[in-house]
């Protein structure tokens, strides 16, 4: 089948076990077993498209950016800069200059804390996280906050895992400054209300976070229609490899925050007296920047936008509802995460045995699940357990993977119980 006819057949329909096909890793075995890859939130598998355009890019057309007036940094740039284009138009960004490639998420949301936290924070000022945010989400806020005197406010979530508007409404107020959440929770799933979060906020004039790290994964992202003012996310949660992060924000907001790292590629002049700044995005892009990565990262967009989200959708959302369905019945397995607004993501605890004793016999039946806090430890505390199991989908997982974690979790039973 040509590429063109393969993506007009993919548009309409979706076939995971096609797709399987794309990634090379999928095939081979763990402990003699079929591999069951179902870790895809802490981070996810690299099709071949994505690996064969970073191979092109180191063995055809590598040399640094920005810099070389020769033709292998011209070619360099150009890819580097077309990756830039390709992540603008998959979040619907205004324009390529809002989008800042760093080394993952947690680089972006440090980023927004220490430039633009330092420059609009003081003491009184609030920042709004929730209950369920990864580290990343919580640690570089405390970080600023003791720099600049401004309190943490947090947003409770409901037993279910969700968090309703009301929740924010009670906390978010004249005093709130930033708004900081997960589009998506990496343990329990829960697409929170981003849009009315934004609407709330902006009423009483402070900016708003989403840390997309889970969420650009699971759900269309439309950084205009979100209404939000930055948007953070990893490339290889995306099927992209690692070392790549994304900060959107609008221009505006970019241009008035005081630079972040300093080093070259994100100055204008430079004198021993003082130095100016490059434009946005350079300002934000100090030193030799992750060229292949990026590259990998615009390659993994190509590769996502041959299927039509609402399929990926509807295929994610019949894996998490069976998951949910065939978990239930495994006696002793608590779900953990039920909330109505879902990603297919599910935490699980077995009456009797640590998530991670769990999760090393599974994988001697080839299924790989995450165990632990998940970085989200105030999360655990409010939930009452100190660790969780994991199951998390990506596109290439199918039922047969998730009845292959049910044969497993009853074996396992049979070991730890
Ligand atoms: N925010 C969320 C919601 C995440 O899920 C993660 C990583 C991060 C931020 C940090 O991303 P990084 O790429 O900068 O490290 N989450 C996970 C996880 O759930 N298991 O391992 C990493």
């Amino acid at each position: 089948m040509t590429a063109a006819a393969r993506k007009a057949a993919m548009a309409t329909t979706f076939d995971p076990v096609a797709v399987r096909c794309d990634f090379p890793i999928l095939a081979r075995q763990v402990h003699g077993k079929p591999l069951v890859y179902l870790d895809s939130a802490a981070s996810a598998q690299k099709p071949k498209a994505v690996l064969d355009a970073m191979t092109a890019a180191f063995e055809t057309e590598y040399a640094n950016v920005h810099r070389g007036a020769y033709l292998l940094s011209e070619r360099a740039t150009v890819n580097y800069e077309a990756a830039r284009e390709k992540v603008r138009a998959f979040v619907n960004a205004k324009e390529p200059a809002e989008i800042v490639f760093t080394k993952g998420a947690t680089e972006a949301i440090n980023l927004v804390a220490a430039t633009w936290g330092r420059a609009n924070l003081k003491p009184g000022d609030e920042i709004v996280l929730t209950e369920l945010e990864h580290h990343s989400n919580i640690v570089p806020w405390q970080l600023v906050r003791d720099q600049t005197g401004a309190t943490i406010r947090v947003v409770k979530i409901e037993n279910d895992g969700g968090v309703p508007t009301t929740a924010f409404a009670q906390v978010i107020g004249p005093r709130t400054k930033i708004v900081a959440l997960a589009h998506v929770s990496n343990v329990l799933g829960t697409i929170l209300p981003v849009e009315q979060v934004v609407e709330m906020a902006h009423a009483v004039g402070a900016k708003v976070l989403v840390d997309g790290c889970q969420g650009i994964v699971h759900e269309s992202v439309d950084v205009q229609s979100l209404g939000c003012d930055f948007y953070a996310f990893s490339g290889h949660k995306l099927y992209g490899p690692n070392a790549i992060g994304v900060l959107w924000a609008r221009r505006e907001l970019l241009e008035a925050m005081p630079p972040y790292q300093g080093g070259g590629e994100m100055i204008s002049t430079v004198t021993f007296e003082r130095s100016t700044w490059a434009e946005v995005p350079a300002k934000f892009e100090a030193g030799t920047p992750p060229i292949v990565p990026a590259i990998g990262l615009g390659a993994a967009i190509d590769y996502l936008s041959q299927f039509d989200r609402a399929a990926v959708a509807a295929h994610e959302r019949d894996l998490l509802s069976h998951a949910m369905h065939r978990l239930s019945e495994v006696p002793g397995i608590k779900l953990v995460g039920t909330a109505q607004r879902k990603a297919a993501v599910q935490s699980f605890v077995l009456d009797g045995a640590h998530p991670h004793d769990l999760a090393t016999v599974l994988d001697r039946s080839g299924v790989c699940v995450r165990a632990g806090h998940h970085c989200a430890q105030p999360l655990m505390a409010a939930l009452g357990h100190t660790a969780t199991a994991r199951a998390s989908f990506g596109i290439y997982n199918t039922t047969a993977d998730v009845d292959a974690l049910i044969a497993a979790l009853h074996k396992a039973r049979e070991i730890l119980l």
